[in-house]
This record gives structure tokens, C-alpha cells and sequence, in this order.
């Protein structure tokens, strides 16, 4: 495939061998790691984590990994690890050495998960989301910033322009000339073609076994580049089981199906019809017996807001309102790629610490810690507001 380099207007972020050394020599030294996935653990964090935890047993360490999802739903390519939920860990239990995989920002964590993290001296991360408040002298790399921050060496990594937090953790492979098996190769790609799956970047069809990629994806060299190198490592029946994994739309269940159709009739939008969004109120019927937030329901509600965009020129922002995990929470997609200004916006007029949001530019989220009918409405009303007005 020919590449058009045009519109490229940022350089592949590689991880200096300098940064890859500082966090491995942090590993190193440690016996006991715990891996930490973001809450509503989705495949990139989980796969991330999963990568980590093969390369630390290889080395001899003692590697556990934190989520926080329904483990048959992210039909990982093996739990033989030592898994366990959030919820569970123990308030008297100290961590040695944390590795935070797919997150920066403590609320994308149970309140439980950050007091655990905050107990550690040797905090480690690698993420590819803006921002981030967990650790305060975060190396940060953005396409704006022209990667002044090369020079800086952190434990905490964050590459935004990196399309999935497996990619990082490719690029600290590569800088540490480490070897990739074909079960990591899978693990990162499955990471990485699920975020961007989510982005609208990849299309995965569960039937045929394919993958295809899209012309803004090809135009990412970062991206492309490592889709390609993992791509090639794989057997053609991997790559298709991870299509059919990823394209979970093609096997919904009737209810789910209902479900999914469903939201374009509850479509509502603000006054200059610009932003379109679907309340679903706590303690919904429906939205309960489909299991919540989980794999399932986030892709159906994804993959709403990537048509909404699509279908309507005028819409150019899409919210969907729903409850997990006793939060509200709001998943947002925009195809004007400017989120950072709403997110600043909304945390700014909305001061509260119960309220939290954040993600990429084009995709993201943000909850309050309430799931009371008035609350959560009125909470929509205020988002839609400062959305409309940013
Ligand atoms: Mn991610």
C-alpha cells in the first residue's frame, strides 16, 4: 500500500532507549508488581497489562494484574494469570512496585485503586491519554508540544499522539531490543485494533476475519507503522480471531440488537442541533438487564455515537449518559477533535469533587458520583450547556 505523507504532521514517536532503561531498572529492582487497569477495564488496558505481566514472569518477578470488568468479556487470549478485580483489593495490603497501564488521571480509578497506588514509593505508567494528576512529574508527549519533552525521563510515560496504550508498550519493547512472541504480538495488537476500533480508524468484520484500515490511519506513521510490524508476526487465523472478537456489533443478541436500535429513537440535542446525546437514566430496566456498563453495552453505545457523526453533517459532538458502577457517567465523540477545551470548560464551571472527565481529543469521558434521578438530570442539562457553549 502506497502512503500518502502529506498530512503528516507529526514524527512516530519512538521511546529513547534513555526513558525504556529508567522504567526497566525500576522493574528490576522490584520482586512484587501489580499491573493497574483503568476502571471499566476495556481491551487496551487489559492487554497492556497482560503484555507486562509476560515480560516481568519471564524476568523471575511476581506480577499481578488489577481490573476491573467482567474478565469473560474481554475474551483475553489467556487468564492464566494472577487476575484480580478492583473491588476486591484489601484495604491493609501495601504495594511494592505499581505499573498504571492505559490511565493517568485518578478518576479513571476506584477510589480504593488510587489510595492502593498512592501507598507506592515506585509509581510506573504508561498511557496515552491528556493529562494526568496520579503522579506529577509525568513525561508528556503531544503533536503541539513537538516532543520537547525527548530529553525528560520519568516513571511516568504518556505519549498522546499513541493510538492505544499497547503501542507504548511496544515502543518500550522496542527501545528495550526485547524480542516480541507471537502471544504478545496478539496481545498488543488486539489492544490496539479495539482503541482503534473505538476511533473508527479499523474496521474488524467477525464473519469474513478481516481487518481494514482507513486512510487516516495509514496517514498516522505511529499507529501504522506498529499495526504493520504486529500485523506480520501473526497467522492470518489470529488476525481473524481477533476480528471476530472485536466486531462484537455482527453478534448481538436480540435484546442487544433492540437495545442498539433503540438509542436512535431517543436521540435528543441542543438548541442550535450541533450536539446530539442519549440520556439513559439511572436504574434503567433495560440497560440493567443487558449487565450494565460492560464490553457489550460500551461498544453498542460506541459504535451509536461513531454513526451519529457519520450520518449527520450538523452533528458535531455525540454524548451518551448511562450508570456504572454507582457513577453517571457521559462518553463523548467528537469529529472537530477539540474535547481538551470542553473537558477544561466543564471542570472549571462544574466544581465538584464528585465530578471528573477527560480522555483524547476526539473521544472521552466523565462521571459524577451520584446515580439520583434529579442529580444525574440535571447534571446532563449543565454538560450539554458548557458542550454547546465550548
Ligand atoms: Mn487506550
Amino acid at each position: 500500500m502506497k502512503i500518502n505523507n502529506s498530512n503528516i504532521n507529526f514524527k512516530a514517536y519512538k521511546m529513547s532507549k534513555k526513558q525504556a532503561r529508567h522504567i526497566d531498572n525500576m522493574l528490576r529492582k522490584s520482586s512484587k508488581i501489580d499491573i493497574i487497569c483503568h476502571e471499566s477495564t476495556d481491551r487496551d488496558s487489559a492487554n497492556s497489562a497482560l503484555a507486562m505481566a509476560d515480560y516481568l514472569e519471564q524476568q523471575g518477578k511476581n506480577a499481578r494484574i488489577i481490573l476491573s470488568q467482567d474478565l469473560k468479556s474481554l475474551t483475553l487470549r489467556t487468564q492464566n494469570k494472577n487476575i484480580i478485580q478492583a473491588k476486591n483489593l484489601k484495604d491493609d495490603e501495601t504495594p511494592e512496585t505499581v505499573v498504571c497501564v492505559d490511565f493517568s488521571q485518578k478518576n479513571r480509578i476506584a477510589p480504593n485503586v488510587y489510595s492502593y497506588i498512592k501507598k507506592s514509593s515506585k509509581i510506573i505508567g504508561l498511557d496515552h491519554h491528556i493529562g494526568s494528576n496520579i503522579s506529577s512529574d509525568s513525561v508528556v508527549l503531544t503533536q503541539e508540544e513537538n516532543n520537547e519533552a525527548e530529553n525528560k525521563i520519568s516513571s511516568f510515560y504518556i505519549d498522546t499522539t499513541a493510538k492505544s496504550a499497547t503501542s507504548i508498550i511496544y515502543r518500550f519493547f522496542e527501545a528495550m531490543d526485547k524480542e516480541i512472541s507471537k502471544d504478545t504480538a496478539y496481545d498488543l495488537l488486539f489492544g490496539l485494533i479495539s482503541d482503534c476500533s473505538k476511533k473508527g480508524l479499523v474496521k474488524c468484520d467477525g464473519e469474513k476475519g478481516t481487518i481494514k484500515v482507513n486512510k487516516e490511519m495509514t496517514q498516522d506513521i505511529n499507529a501504522y507503522e506498529i499495526y504493520k510490524k504486529l500485523i506480520s508476526m501473526l497467522s492470518l487465523e489470529e488476525i481473524s480471531d481477533i476480528a471476530k472478537k472485536i466486531d462484537i456489533m455482527s453478534s448481538l443478541s436480540p435484546k442487544e440488537k433492540a437495545f442498539s436500535n433503540s438509542l436512535y429513537e431517543k436521540l435528543k440535542y441542543n438548541a442550535d442541533n450541533t450536539i446530539a446525546y442519549v440520556e439513559i437514566p439511572p436504574n434503567d430496566p433495560t440497560w440493567k438487564e443487558l449487565g450494565g456498563d460492560n464490553t457489550t453495552t460500551s461498544t453498542i453505545l460506541n459504535r451509536f455515537r461513531q454513526n451519529v457523526l457519520q450520518k449527520y453533517d450538523n452533528i458535531k459532538t455525540v454524548f451518551t449518559f448511562y450508570e456504572a458502577n454507582n457513577t453517571y457517567r457521559l462518553s463523548v465523540h467528537s469529529k472537530e477533535k477539540n474535547l481538551k477545551q470542553f473537558y477544561d470548560c466543564a471542570l472549571r464551571n462544574i466544581k465538584s469533587n464528585n465530578f471528573s472527565i477527560g480522555g483524547h481529543e476526539d473521544r472521552g469521558g466523565g462521571k459524577i458520583n451520584s446515580t439520583d434521578e434529579k442529580t444525574c438530570r440535571n447534571w446532563v442539562q449543565n454538560i450539554i450547556f458548557l458542550a454547546s457553549l465550548s
